[in-house]
């Protein structure tokens, strides 16, 4: 069995998001080593090639198009291949096709690495998590989604743009299904510890009902009219991977809404879907139950029961 190198990533599945998510990994610098893996091998090489021409910019680092063989020692495996959202289909259309993908993609990961993380990009994210979390055996803490990290991203623009603030100073989550049934946290965001409601207010800004709906429209939206205008989205999620894999070979221990399995919290059990976690070189390494209202937490028992009702389905 190969032991892991800390600073090898495998990116599996090399379209859109997986080749910026590899150019993504490339900027970032924390890998040494990265494999590219694809169906379609041409499309492997040719980004890899793409990719290697720019390292005399950046930092030393070998890529190269591979195998699943070569993704055994790897620290982190991306998994992005499958079907992309086409115009008009939701995201749970896609799960029939991409779970058949996953039957053949995850046991061959897992025939060869043992001891990696799995970060599942591909779509419906949380049904594919599950489903990689059972097709791999590994434990739950090595396999999770990166959820709605890039909608909790669009969140913290959004609100950033609203209260002509710097999105990095915004606090708040986008919670439950990547996806239509997403739940804007509300009542647990904050700008620098400021309520959120308090700080919209001394912006000029007394409508928060009308403005948080308007901002959680817009951020459950935001797929569908980027792929209506550019056909794909895939910077914003490569950025999303980055982070993550950051969080996860630093060791940092972030707090990032990552679609993990869960036992319980709120009533949930079973089902992946994202919660605020802590992200570290064990993967999940705690989860962290925000405070939700009465109706946020009924509207993620709803996100669940919508998810569950969609793997019942398919897998
Ligand atoms: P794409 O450009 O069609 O790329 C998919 C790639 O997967 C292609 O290169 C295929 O050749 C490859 N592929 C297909 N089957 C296999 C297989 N069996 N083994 C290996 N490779 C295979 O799609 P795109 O890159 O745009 O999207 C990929 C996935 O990411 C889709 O499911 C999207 O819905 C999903 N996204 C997830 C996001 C998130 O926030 N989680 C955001 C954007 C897209």
């Amino acid at each position: 069995m190969a032991s892991l190198n800390e600073r090898k990533v495998a990116v599996v599945g090399c379209g859109f998001v997986g080749s910026a998510s590899a150019f993504a990994l490339m900027e970032s610098g924390l890998f040494s080593e990265m494999v590219l893996i694809d169906v379609n091998k041409d499309k492997a090489e040719g980004e890899a090639l793409d990719i290697s021409h720019g390292l005399p910019f950046a930092k030393p680092m070998s890529i190269y198009a591979g195998d699943y063989k070569d993704a055994a020692d790897a620290a982190v495996v991306v998994v992005t291949a499958g079907a992309g959202q086409k115009p008009g289909e939701t995201r749970l259309d896609l799960v029939k096709k991409n779970i058949g993908i996953f039957k053949s993609i995850i046991p061959e990961i897992a025939k060869y690495n043992k001891e990696g993380i799995l970060l599942i990009v591909a779509n419906p994210v949380d049904i594919l998590t599950y489903a990689a979390a059972k097709l791999s055996g590994f434990p739950e803490n090595r396999v999770f989604g990166s959820g709605t990290v890039l909608d909790t991203a669009r969140f913290k623009y959004l609100l950033g743009e609203h209260l002509d603030i710097d999105s990095r100073s915004v606090h708040a989550f986008i919670i439950g299904e990547h996806g239509d049934s997403e739940i804007a946290a509300w009542s647990s965001a904050n700008v620098s510890g400021i309520p959120i409601n308090d700080f919209c207010e001394m912006r000029g800004h007394f409508e928060h009902e009308k403005s948080m709906n308007k901002i959680a429209e817009n951020v459950k939206n935001s797929a569908y009219g980027i792929i209506e205008k550019k056909g794909a989205t895939y910077y914003g999620i490569a950025m999303s991977v980055r982070r993550i894999c950051e969080a996860i070979i630093r060791d940092e221990k972030s707090i990032l809404p990552i679609s993990s399995i869960q036992h319980g919290d709120f009533g949930i059990d079973d089902i992946a879907l994202s919660m605020p976690a802590i992200v570290g070189r064990n993967g999940v390494e705690g989860a962290v139950p925000i405070k939700l209202s009465d109706q946020e937490k009924e509207a993620l028992k709803a996100s669940a029961t919508t998810l569950k009702e969609v793997l019942k389905e398919a897998f």
